[in-house]
């Protein structure tokens, strides 16, 4: 079964470590979130492609669950003596991956590119493609003005109410070699447990993506980042409430309807789940919360399961 994902960062990082190990890594395509790359100190820093090459290659900072195991900031010290920015938090070695992705665009190579010589050399095994070589930061409207996403995410730790989000240069950005075909092409797409707003539309908002979505024969499914009302790490139960959204599993299963065939609902939303197949959908209810190796690898397992069947009894139907 070839399984391409759209992926954020943290959440998505956890639930497809449990996948490449439930699927055969060289079956999996992951589409990454760029919105939140960020230019620093002259360094291009692709937070969500990084924090998914890390987790699959074993490396990354479990606790945190972004940048790198045992890393140190020296260099951040350093620049903050100068006077310069510190709040966003590289680390010494996260630095020699800004360092030489930065230096691979210098010399013409795409993020694409740059993207795929850093999974090779970590031991990625599962394709990793940003979801555009396009640079097209998310901007993030608030009631203390416009701000990078990183500004409010890191910097102002989501503290402003969210107005409205958009993406700069949007309109002119090319999906990535590979990304729509990728879509086009697989037998099944996932939506990873990611921000609708933040980690998700961005990737969805990258021209011809959508489309891609709509027109694909895969069987589309999406996992919940909402439990019991809340969202396991970030912003996402805010964003729903304040973009005037239902704060709930179900609310972020109508902002995917007009895509999904399959929706991933925590079984503790038990209750929530006629409400979620009004929309169309089918409902598989699991445990979805993910805080060990055998937690993500059990989702994820549910996940090929449904998948199969679905597609099986599909296959069976035409
Ligand atoms: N997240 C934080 O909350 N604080 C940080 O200082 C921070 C630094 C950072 C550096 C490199 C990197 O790849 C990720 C980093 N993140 C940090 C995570 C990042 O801001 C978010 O996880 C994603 O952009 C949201 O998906």
């Amino acid at each position: 079964m070839k399984i391409t994902a759209l992926a954020g960062g943290v959440g998505a990082a956890k639930f497809l470590l449990g996948l490449s190990r439930e699927a055969a890594p060289g079956d999996i395509t992951i589409i990454s979130n760029t919105g939140d790359d960020i230019e620093l100190f002259g360094l291009h820093v692709s937070p969500d492609l990084d924090t998914v090459a890390y987790t699959l290659a074993g490396l990354s900072d479990e606790t945190k669950g972004w940048g790198l195991a045992g890393d140190s900031f020296e260099c951040l010290s350093w620049l903050s003596r100068y006077g310069e920015q510190s709040w966003f938090n590289l680390g010494d070695r996260d630095l020699a991956t800004h360092i030489h992705r930065s230096e691979m665009l210098r010399r013409g190579c795409s993020l694409t590119e740059a993207t795929s010589h850093i999974c090779k050399s970590l031991g990625v095994q599962p394709r990793l493609l940003p979801m555009s070589d396009d640079y097209t930061p998310t901007l993030i409207i608030t009631d203390e003005g416009e701000m990078h996403f990183q500004e409010y995410f890191v910097r102002r730790r989501c503290e402003p109410i969210v107005r409205a989000v958009r993406f700069a240069n949007i309109e002119s950005a090319r999906p990535a070699p590979g990304v729509e075909a990728a879509i086009l092409e697989a037998d099944a797409v996932v939506i990873c447990p990611s921000n609708p707003f933040i980690s998700i539309g961005p990737i969805l908002a990258v021209p011809g993506v959508l489309e891609a979505l709509k027109r694909t024969s895969a069987a589309v499914l999406a996992i919940t980042p909402i439990v019991g009302g809340k969202a396991l790490k970030g912003p996402a139960a805010e964003m729903l409430r304040d973009l005037g959204h239902e704060v709930s599993a179900r609310g972020v299963a109508r902002i995917y309807g007009e895509f999904l065939d399959l929706f991933v609902l925590d079984a503790r939303d038990e209750g929530e789940r006629s409400g979620i197949e009004a929309l169309g959908m089918q409902v598989i209810g699991t445990d979805t919360v993910m805080n060990t190796i055998e937690d993500k690898q059990r989702l994820a397992a549910s996940v090929v399961l449904a998948l199969r069947e679905y597609i099986g009894a599909a296959t069976q139907c035409a």
